[in-house]
């Protein structure tokens, strides 16, 4: 590679956009580049990036393509390009892509005198991809576990229960419900392994995290498992995913030259395995035990690290595989009514403005008040519909209805308190925040009082695509080095601290974690009755 020094880019194609980091060798941000869906790319008509249907929900699978094109324009025009010596990066997990044959061909024959887009418009077998919010596949999820014994079982053998999103599920819909275009299905890709394979010009395989987000792949052995992958699409499956997943800390193969040719960069720059958006946070965060991330984004999500023993598979948590330790484990609570919930109500009763909503954040107070906002289809717990109660009877409004700003950041953050203390017996020492909505230092305030810990924030705006482009100069290690080694070797910024509890305020929030359970049950029943 050419003399200079050597950077690394970290992709993230997230639900709302396409992010992107380069970092050089001293892990310090060189560059930060987004691409907005709805902003950037208007003709596909997504709001906040999906096409919401009831509850099947997806995003033009030509409209992340588009992305890549204005992207790569982008950085097309910065110095840094001819200098990147690898790339990977995060997708939203659990989306999936349907490549035709007709699909696969271009991709091997990209020619540079044509945007990505031209050439890959008719190379999906179905044009919608379906995406971690999608709700439409209980039934699916409920053979799936009645296959092997319960939901328990299933998350014994791939790290969590049947869940809507999982991809697993989602292909089983497909297998199901649109046999032909499952049949014109040459491979399936996810988000993060479709970015890698548009890079490579061949198919790539996902990595072990992304393969547990399927509800196919065994959490033990990180292989695909044969009788799911038979029950959700046949015989024909195995093929169709085409290679088992990888561990990170490898290289997939070099660029294709299109990207060398159209764009500028060095024709040695590695393609390593992409991984989740989650479990890219998780690496850019370089978690120790004691350590809990809290990311605020479209999703809100919390993880940790569970080394070995430590973990143990439940059916309200994900167990996922660890992107760098192959025998360790990221432990997760999913939540789909995060940054969009918290917005909605932000246009509701503070007129759309973060500064509205934070002062009443500030001044207001829930303490007779419980709220519980799953305006999506919630996944933790399994329920839809906006439920307040007041003096613990159920009311269709507050008395003051600007209380719901403060209900809703503290019923989150409760749920969050309640589900970390059943997932891991490892204490939290402190809080890790990130996301969009950790910009907000009174959410921030409102997180670090509930949980009663310290909450810390890392220098960078997007964790996923930073922790992208540490997995990408990770697989230009060859294995040589290990991750946490890599990590020693660099004087990184650390994250800086933002708020200290107030403990007398967390004694109030765990003197009300009963009466949230008694009445989130009450909400959970109604929902079945
Ligand atoms: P993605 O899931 O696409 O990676 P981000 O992590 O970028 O999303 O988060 C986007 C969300 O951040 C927006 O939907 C918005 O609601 C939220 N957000 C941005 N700024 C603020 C703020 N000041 N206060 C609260 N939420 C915010
Ligand atoms: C995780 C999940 C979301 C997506 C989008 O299971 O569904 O967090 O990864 O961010």
């Amino acid at each position: 590679m050419t003399t200079g020094t050597a950077y690394y880019l970290g992709l993230d194609l997230s639900t709302q956009q396409l992010k992107c980091t380069v970092m050089n060798d001293a892990h310090a941000i060189v560059l930060e580049e987004a691409v907005n869906f709805d902003r950037d790319l208007p003709e596909f008509g997504t709001k906040h990036g999906a096409i919401q249907n009831g509850d099947v929900v997806t995003s033009p699978t030509i409209m992340w393509v588009k992305a890549m094109d204005i992207l790569f324009e982008r950085l097309k025009k910065s110095s840094v390009i001819g200098n990147i010596q690898g790339i990977s990066g995060a997708g939203q997990q659990h989306g999936s892509v349907y490549w035709s044959e007709r699909g696969m061909k271009a991709l091997h024959q990209l020619d540079a005198s044509k945007t990505l887009a031209e050439q890959l418009s008719d190379g999906f077998a179905i044009d919608q991809s379906p995406i971690w919010q999608d709700a439409s596949t209980t039934q699916e999820c409920r053979s799936l576990e009645n296959l092997v014994g319960g939901p328990q079982a299933l998350a014994d053998l791939t790290g969590s229960k049947g869940y809507e999103r999982f991809t697993g599920n989602q292909i089983a819909k497909m297998y199901n419900t649109r046999r032909d275009a499952y049949d014109e299905t040459k491979h399936i890709s996810l988000v993060s392994s479709f970015i890698a394979s548009v890079l490579l010009g061949r198919l790539a395989p996902v990595d072990s995290p992304e393969g547990s987000g399927t509800n196919l792949m065994n959490i033990q052995t990180h292989k695909w498992e044969d009788k799911l992958l038979k029950h959700c699409g046949g015989d024909s499956l195995h093929d169709k995913l085409g290679l088992e997943p990888v561990e990170g800390g490898v290289e997939l193969g070099k660029i294709h030259p299109f990207f060398v040719e159209r764009y500028g960069f060095h024709p040695e720059c590695g393609i390593m395995p992409f991984t989740g958006d989650n479990s890219a946070t998780l690496v850019s965060m370089n978690l120790k035990e004691g350590d809990c991330v809290v990311s605020l984004g479209t999703s809100d999500t919390v993880l940790v690290y569970l080394k070995q023993g430590a973990a143990k598979a439940t059916t309200e948590a994900h167990l996922m595989a660890h992107p760098t330790d192959p025998t360790g484990f990221m432990g997760m609570l999913c939540y789909k009514n995060g940054s969009l919930t918290r917005q909605h109500i932000r246009d509701q009763y503070a007129h759309g403005d973060w500064d509205e909503f934070n002062k009443l954040l500030q001044e207001k107070s829930a303490k007779d008040c419980m709220g519980f906002y799953y305006s999506m289809q919630e996944i933790i717990p399994f329920a839809k519909g906006i439920y307040r109660f007041q003096k613990g009877q159920p009311v269709e409004e507050f008395a003051d209805p600007s209380i719901n700003v403060r209900a809703i950041v503290e019923s989150q953050f409760l749920s969050m308190r309640i589900r970390l203390q059943r997932m891991t017996t490892v204490e939290s020492k402190r809080i890790l925040a990130t996301g969009g909505a950790a910009a907000n230092h009174e959410i921030l305030k409102i997180l670090s009082n509930v949980f009663g810990l310290p909450v810390y924030k890392q220098k960078g705006m997007n964790s996923a695509s930073l922790g992208g482009s540490l997995l990408a100069k990770y697989g230009t290690l060859h294995g040589k080095t290990a991750f946490q080694d890599m990590m020693k070797q660099q004087q990184a910024d650390e994250p800086e601290l933002v708020c200290e509890p107030d403990l007398e305020s967390t004694q109030q929030y765990a003197a009300r974690l009963d009466e949230f359970n008694r009445l989130e049950k009450q909400v959970v029943d109604q929902q079945v009755s």
